[in-house]
């Protein structure tokens, strides 16, 4: 049997031992070879696609970092990052309506704890695996420091497929998830959430099931209903969020949402309301997808056709072409709306969604403005093209981080007891927003990537992470 040993012993593969160029070598830091690194990422972590593509994109950041402070050399900080706290899978049995007996798999990635409990979404979706999870869980660890609050990473979910399943059902699968998931989260150890498949309905019934088992009314789920400890402003902060820091982009220029024409993908939680706030800044969303395919409505998502979609997704649970058949405009099977002309996208449906070439197209197309909904949905070469270009980019651990911050909020406003107005809420998250977009960018600037968005929200993300787990000793 051939063992790597690079599995047992990295380091000496991966640090060059060269002392940093960037201050002659003075001060130094060790560089990096961030291909040997993912190489021991790559052979622990196997065929975990999405997992690789996030941690490769944090590595290469946060190498001007490295560069200048030994010191996360010396604690091996990034070795240590990139290795969960805890990973918990488990066995989720539940009866169909039919009586027929089905298994999903459960997944929760406590991933770092160093400044607050875990704190992320739980997904539910049929092409959860444990690399779509660890991705999710890795990207959070660094959106939660950059919200400037207390939380830590953590990810969770399931390959169950909530589509056509009825309401019984999916209580009857969620309290089977929750009877394990309980035992391992607390409002002081990991709070989850929604993200694809997990909306109100979902977290309702968890939370039922939890306080069932616990006994005890807990603030260890965010997104709940209003009515019992939920956060008004927490549906629409996501996609909120990420038109806030489309704005704050725009603002770089001089530019507002003003007469701009925006693509939109997806038509879920984050779509909806990101295209409530561009419709109220003055923008026109002209398109809306779901997985069969995508919309265009040139005369902008606006007034009755926007509450349409509400209750077509919400309640109904219908798909994205029945727009097209109520109001008359075109519907593109298959397809996904990025080769529609706009000035803004806002891509906010899933994990690589917007290709090289659709990247190209975009810009080709006079796009200029790009803000992540969705977490990861560009490639990494789509990526590097935005950010050679001069794109406005939105990198979605600081875009969309609104979403996580608001529940933040809500469990600060259940820890005291007393709920917030929503124009309170809005606008704390209005205001954290901004502050990500900038801290974001003078991390870029400090680092020597001004304008990189990219660069500086890893950069600032990680450094407060970092600091921290130093603080705390080796754990
Ligand atoms: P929803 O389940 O409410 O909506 C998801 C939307 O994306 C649906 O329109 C869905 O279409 C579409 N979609 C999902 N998977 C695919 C796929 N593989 N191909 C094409 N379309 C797809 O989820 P959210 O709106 O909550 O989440 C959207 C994105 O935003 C995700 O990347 C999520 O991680 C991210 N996010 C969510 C936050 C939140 O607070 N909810 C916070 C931060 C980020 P269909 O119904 O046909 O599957
Ligand atoms: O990806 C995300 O940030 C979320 N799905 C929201 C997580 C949360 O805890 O609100």
């Amino acid at each position: 049997i051939q063992v790597k040993w690079s599995l047992f012993s990295p380091w000496p593969l991966f640090r060059s031992g060269a002392r940093s160029e960037a201050d002659g070598g003075k001060k130094g830091g060790i560089q990096m070879d961030v291909d040997k690194f993912m190489d021991w990422v790559m052979t622990k972590n196997p065929g975990e696609k999405e997992f690789h593509q996030a941690v490769r994109e944090v590595a290469e950041s946060v190498q001007p970092v490295l560069a200048k402070n030994p010191q996360y050399e010396k604690f091996k900080i990034l070795e240590r990052m990139v290795e969960p706290e805890r990973q918990i899978m488990f066995r989720v049995p539940w009866m169909d309506d039919n009586g027929d007996i089905q298994v999903n798999r459960g997944f929760r990635i406590e991933f770092n704890s160093a400044i607050g409990p875990y704190k992320g979404g739980l997904r539910f979706h049929p092409s959860v695996y444990i690399g779509i999870i660890k991705f999710l869980g890795f990207e959070q660890i660094f959106k939660n420091s950059l919200t400037g609050l207390p939380i830590g990473g953590g990810k969770g979910g399931s390959d169950f497929d909530p589509k056509g399943k009825s309401d019984n059902e999916v209580m009857r699968f969620t309290q089977s998830f929750m009877s394990e998931l309980f035992r391992h989260i607390g409002p002081n150890t990991d709070v989850p959430a929604g993200d694809i498949g997990v909306g109100g309905r979902e977290i309702g019934f968890m939370f039922g099931q939890y306080k069932k088992l616990k006994n005890s009314y807990d603030s260890v789920l965010t997104g709940k209903g209003i009515n019992w400890g939920g956060s008004l402003v927490r549906p629409e902060a996501t996609g909120y969020g990420a038109v806030y820091f489309a704005d704050e982009m725009l603002k770089t220029r001089g530019d507002s949402f003003e007469g701009k024409t925006v693509v939109v993908s997806g038509s879920g939680n984050v779509a909806q309301y990101a295209v409530q706030k561009v419709n109220q800044l003055g923008g026109k969303c002209v398109t809306l997808s779901d997985s069969g395919g995508y919309i265009y409505d040139p005369d902008g998502i606006t007034g009755e056709k926007w509450e349409f979609v509400m209750d077509l997704k919400n309640n109904r649970r219908g798909r994205i072409s029945e727009y097209a058949e109520k109001f008359g405009c075109e519907y593109f099977p298959g397809e996904r709306p990025w080769g529609v002309k706009c000035d803004v996208a806002l891509p906010c449906a899933t994990q690589n969604e917007i290709s090289l070439e659709e990247a190209k197209t975009l810009v080709a197309n006079g796009c200029f403005a790009v803000s992540e909904g969705a977490n990861m949905p560009t490639v990494p070469a789509g990526v590097d093209y935005f950010v050679e270009k001069k794109i406005l980019f939105g990198p979605a651990k600081a875009a969309n981080a609104g979403g996580v911050a608001t529940s933040a909020l809500e469990m600060a406003q259940n820890h005291v007891g007393i709920p917030w107005s929503f124009e309170k809420v809005d606008e704390e998250l209005h205001q954290i927003m901004i502050n990500i977009h900038k801290n974001s960018w003078d991390a870029a600037k400090k680092y020597g990537h001004e304008g990189n968005l990219v660069v500086g929200a890893n950069i600032a993300g990680f450094l407060k992470v970092a600091d921290s787990m130093i603080d705390q000793g080796l754990v």
